[in-house]
């Protein structure tokens, strides 16, 4: 019998994804410090047929280097793929899929909770009880600001961005407008009650919410900086479960500090797990670690799509979910 192909998941995965691996290939699973350190990654495209990297894992440049390594293939855990070197992949001949789709639901779940979060005061609210700050009822107590009926913007119109479009135009009657690089087709637009405008500002001025839904890394880093806060209304607030590259955190402590934007909610940082120290300190935001797509069904599902791309690579067919930028 042929011997089964190499695999190595560079964190622990859900069970189920892990035991459908198991069934078709020989899977090892780093659980030493993560993210995996370069000397494992290095070893590891000597010893693997594929690696399955994950957000946080920093990539060596010699890992693309197909040719001379035993590893072939990327199987990216995640949908956003800007901590892959792309260009280096496709020059050295290294695969990568990617797993879009089955976090669309949660990523989007994720997005209008914090949006709800930090608009009705629901973090602060929590803490106030289990601090013993609650001093009783009273009609001008922890008041928020309206989310039904507001206007929402929306920064990135792909699957996730349409899914909190869809949520927040027939959940909350919000009326959406929304940047994207191309041209989105009016009609698919308008079935989830949005409009595409012109430029970036005209979105960031006409919102009360601004949800981030594009990929990060290149030309997207620091897309929300200062001159863009002050695009924003004072009033607005600004959501991302993209990535923490688009926003400039420094830029976004002080347009919270100084009342250029009323209040953020984030599920991703820029040089994560590090927050930005003064966030934590801000009541007008509500933090998250990163968990747009933690469900167990969701996460279980990525692992079943990196499995199914590295059984068609092995099997010689096209890969269901291939990155081919
Ligand atoms: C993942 C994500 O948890 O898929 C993505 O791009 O941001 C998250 O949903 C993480 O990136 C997995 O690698």
């Amino acid at each position: 019998m042929a011997a089964q192909p190499r695999v190595l998941l560079t964190t622990p995965w859900p069970t189920r994804a892990v035991e459908a691996m198991r069934e078709h290939f020989e899977v090892d699973i780093h659980d030493g410090p993560l993210p995996m350190p370069e000397a494992k990654w290095l070893d590891a495209v000597q010893e693997y047929d594929a690696i399955a990297p994950t957000v946080i894992d920093q990539i060596p440049a010699a890992a693309y280097h197909g040719a001379q390594n035993r590893t072939k293939i990327l199987g990216n855990f995640g949908v956003g793929y800007n901590h892959i070197d792309m260009a280096a992949a496709n020059a050295g001949g290294v695969v990568v899929s990617n797993t879009p789709g089955v976090l669309t639901d949660a990523t989007a779940d994720q997005a209008v909770g914090l949006m709800l979060a930090v608009a009705r005061g629901i973090s602060l609210g929590d803490w106030k009880i289990r601090a013993g700050q609650w001093k009783g009822w009273n009609p001008t107590d922890s008041l928020g600001t309206h989310v039904t009926g507001a206007t929402l913007g929306i920064i990135g119109f792909g699957r996730i961005g349409q899914a909190m479009a869809k949520r927040c135009h027939f959940g909350f009657d919000m009326p959406v407008v929304f940047h994207n690089r191309s041209k989105i087709d009016p009609a698919l637009a308008q079935a989830l009650g949005a409009k595409q405008l012109d430029s970036m500002d005209d979105v960031l001025s006409a919102a009360d919410f601004v949800s981030l839904h594009c990929p990060g890394g290149g030309g997207n880093r620091h897309l929300m900086n200062a001159d863009r806060f002050k695009a924003m209304k004072p009033s607005a607030f600004l959501i991302n479960t993209a990535r923490g590259d688009i926003v400039d955190e420094a830029a976004l402590v002080h347009a919270l500090k100084s009342g250029e934007l009323a209040g953020a909610g984030l599920d991703v940082f820029e040089d994560e797990p590090r927050v930005h120290p003064e966030l934590p300190k801000l009541l007008n935001c509500v933090l998250n670690p990163h968990l747009g797509s933690a469900t167990e069904s969701t996460r279980t599902d990525m692992g079943l799509m990196v499995f199914r791309n590295l059984l068609a690579f092995f099997n010689g067919q096209p890969l269901p979910n291939a990155v081919t930028q």
